[in-house]
């Protein structure tokens, strides 16, 4: 059979289109490379959050609301690309939370993974199954998908964290659960701080660990001891020209991420330093705890720089190239969907230009 002419070619391809409609079915080869590019093209778009703005609106939020009414009083950091979607990058959501003196934020549980970074304030707590943790600054606490938590501040001054939860990835998965406590606070469990005595001396318990864990048996990784980690290392140890000094946080007991879906990395960036090119599939959320300096991003040919400062919070997404700058010695926490990736085999990176 001879091929049809193009103008029929078109337009009974139009109606064919419609008939399949009916079906709930539409031809892959109208989309066919706009579904598998070449290589990732992701809708997010590198931003920064600057503390002082973010800080102001929180304080103010503090009249608005209650922690109690408000369930968690959090100024979500939706990237812009994203507005709605309570989204920082593809796979996390990243906000701002406050507790003032006396507050209660009720306990809960649900599957998404959570971490807290402490940015401002003391006396401020997390219960884990309610073994009870106080946060100081740049303290990382986790509470794993599933755990009950509550928060509380026993000080007398605002606390003030930054939240990463896996919560867009477990939505695209769809497996969102949420159980709230029939009371404010989980039953007082292990003594305040028991994980970190318990699991943070390369020991474990000769008895054995329950063998259905997916994160790490330590809630807390206290600023105080990887801060010093980096800067003894920083004496000793040769800079990778993109990471400067990086460390990730480790579920002691097997090596792997803290929790199952949620990288962590603190990195130490010495004064002066200029990072080289770097392009990874990871979504990044970077936070400035000291120091400060830029993020230079490729952004599709146009190069978008990020300047940051102390508890500034920015990211960058899947597959932007980037370079990092610091003007004086400096730690970014970061969390990332690297873990993910990874054991779904889709992480790749590329240093340089190559
Ligand atoms: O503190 O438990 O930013 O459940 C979002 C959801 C914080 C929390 C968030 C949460 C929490
Ligand atoms: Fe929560």
């Amino acid at each position: 059979m001879a091929p049809p002419d193009t103008a029929d070619t078109t337009s009974e391809r139009q109606a064919f289109n419609e008939e399949i409609k009916s079906l709930s079915a539409a031809p892959l080869w109208d989309q066919y490379h706009g579904v598998l590019t070449p290589e990732p093209e992701v809708k997010g778009v590198p931003h920064i959050w600057k503390w002082d703005g973010i800080r102001e609106k929180m304080l103010r939020a503090g009249d608005l609301i209650t922690a109690k009414e408000a369930e968690r009083r959090v100024l979500m950091l939706e990237n812009p690309a994203y507005a709605g979607e309570a989204k920082a990058t593809e796979t996390l959501f990243s906000g701002i939370q406050m507790i003032l003196p006396g507050e209660v934020a009720p306990a809960h549980r649900h599957t998404p993974n959570a971490l807290r970074l402490i940015l401002e304030g003391s006396g401020g707590y997390t219960s884990v199954n309610g073994e009870k943790t106080f946060m100081e600054f740049g303290d990382y606490i986790i509470t794993p998908n599933w755990c009950w938590h509550d928060h509380g501040n026993e000080g007398d001054e605002p606390v003030i964290w930054q939240d990463i939860l896996d919560l867009p990835l477990v939505r695209s998965i769809g497996a969102i659960f949420h159980n709230p406590y029939p009371e404010d606070r989980f039953p007082a469990g292990p003594p305040e701080g028991d994980s970190l005595v318990r699991y943070g001396s390369n020991m474990v318990p000769a008895e054995g660990l329950a063998p259905d864990r997916l994160a790490s048996p330590i809630f807390s990784y206290p600023y105080a001891r990887s801060r010093e980690t980096l800067e003894k290392l920083a004496k000793t140890t040769d800079l990778d020209p993109y990471h400067g000094l990086k460390m990730e946080f480790i579920d002691p007991t097997t090596g792997g991420a803290a929790m199952s879906s949620i990288s962590t990395f603190l990195q130490r960036l010495p004064k002066g330093f200029k990072g080289e090119r770097y392009q990874t599939t990871e979504g990044c959320i970077f936070t400035c705890l000291e120091g400060g300096g830029r993020a230079v991003v490729d952004a599709g040919g146009t190069e978008t720089i990020i300047e940051f400062r102390p508890k500034d919070v920015f990211c960058v997404p899947c597959w932007h190239p980037f370079r990092l700058e610091a003007d004086e010695d400096t730690y970014l926490f970061q969390g990332t969907d690297k873990v993910v990736q990874t054991k779904l085999g889709l992480w790749r990176e590329k240093r340089g230009n190559a």
